[in-house]
């Protein structure tokens, strides 16, 4: 018989403790002028970017497996197309929507309720009658998007492919803090990141977007990272092409702040789907679950999308400041040349990181975003 396991939330030991004693700022860390280049009044998510807890399995003595007590012979594959607390609907594999209640064990096999079944889970469903069943039992969970909410896990969408990383280029201004964020989101869910720049429909050619950096030059700074970057215009349709052709066939989530057009985007993508767009009905729609939940989404022309709803904050969940900067990419050839081997390339001397900041070969807007993350109190 299996052991049981038994999930719970541990604090972190506190062993990186100088990087929270005194507070620098960004600038105190760098020593040339142009450190003014931080946009840093980014506001969306500024403190407990990284958590201190995560969620353990540990084995204990018994023999309960629920997860094994499914009748099979009963049961129906299928994917979770939206889940609205415990309340789902569900595609099955033979393509019937089901409407569907949770089994209290898949319930009680959760760390947290809300995340007991999310949109894109691949379930095992008892059907009862006419398009109601219940789900009796719930995959494991692949490729996810998450984040931290009041110190537990929060799966927004799960077995996803890739995710689009929407960002305004105005209204609201873009804010490259976050776009790192969201790509570390992605990354640690084990989801290809696209970077979509949108609304370029509102800056001009030469226009600074972040600092001195034009639209052109923030797009080829996360290119040269590694990172596919897409233009667009969910106004103008431009670039809606080239976003339609990296859905195709494949299962998609768009994340992104509230406001920068992810739902205006699905729109010009494929205009069957009408969602709703625009701050208001965003508002309005606060307090009620249905325009803050994830929904998978099918394309006429193959694949899945998932819309994500009312993201204002995004804690990164399970990401503790150790492991920030194997984030980012471009800091790996210098971290072997820092003087100290456990440098925070914050307030150390001799620190590669921040001498090749200062030498222009890491971008400031990274670095920065790097401080922020790891300002976890
Ligand atoms: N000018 C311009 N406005 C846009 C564009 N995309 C979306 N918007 C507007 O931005 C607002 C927020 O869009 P919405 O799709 O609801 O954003 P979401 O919260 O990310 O889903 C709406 O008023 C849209 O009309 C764009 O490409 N250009
Ligand atoms: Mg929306
Ligand atoms: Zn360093």
């Amino acid at each position: 018989m299996g052991k049981k396991k038994r999930k719970q939330r541990v604090a972190f030991r506190k062993h990186h403790t100088r990087r929270t004693r005194d507070r620098l700022s960004h600038r105190d860390m760098l020593d040339d002028e142009s450190a003014e280049d931080f946009q840093t009044s980014e506001r969306v998510s500024g403190k407990g970017s990284v958590t201190r807890y995560r969620t353990v399995v540990t084995e204990e003595g018994g023999d309960e497996d629920a997860l094994r007590n499914v009748d099979d012979s009963v049961c129906i594959r299928g994917r979770v197309l939206s889940a609205i607390g415990l309340h789902c609907f569900v595609r099955s594999d033979d393509g019937l929507k089901y409407e569907c209640t949770v089994r209290n064990i898949v319930k009680k096999l959760a760390t947290d309720e809300r995340t007991a079944v999310v949109a894109g889970d691949q379930v095992l469903i008892q059907p009862l009658q006419e398009e109601k069943a219940v789900i009796e039992r719930v995959e494991p969970r692949e490729r996810v998007i998450s984040r931290g909410s009041k110190r537990r896990e929060h799966v927004i969408v799960s077995n996803v492919d890739q995710a689009v990383i929407v960002a305004s280029t105005g209204d609201p201004p873009l804010k490259t803090n976050l776009v790192d964020r969201f790509l570390i989101s992605a990354e640690k869910g084990n989801v290809q990141p696209i970077i979509c720049l949108n609304k370029v429909d509102l800056i001009t050619g030469g226009d600074n977007l972040v600092g001195e950096l034009s639209l052109g030059k923030v797009a080829g700074l996360y290119s040269q990272l590694g990172y596919d970057v897409v233009l667009t215009s969910a106004a103008t349709g431009r670039g809606i092409e080239e976003l339609r052709q990296r859905l195709a066939g494949k299962q998609t989530v768009f994340t992104g702040q509230s406001g920068v057009g992810k739902s205006s985007l699905l729109n010009a993508i494929q205009p069957g789907l009408e969602l709703d767009t625009g701050e208001v009905s965003e508002e309005s729609g606060k307090g009620t679950h249905t325009t803050r939940t994830a929904s998978l989404l099918e394309l006429d022309f193959g694949g899945w999308v998932v819309d994500t709803p009312g993201i204002r904050q995004l804690e990164l969940w399970d990401v503790i400041p150790e492991e920030v900067e194997g984030y980012f990419v471009e800091f790996r050839p210098f971290v072997t040349f820092c003087h100290f081997t456990n440098c925070s390339h914050t307030h150390e001397d001799k620190c590669a990181v921040k001498a090749a900041v200062n030498l222009g070969q890491i971008s400031r807007l990274r670095y920065g975003s790097y401080v922020r993350l790891l300002d976890v109190e």
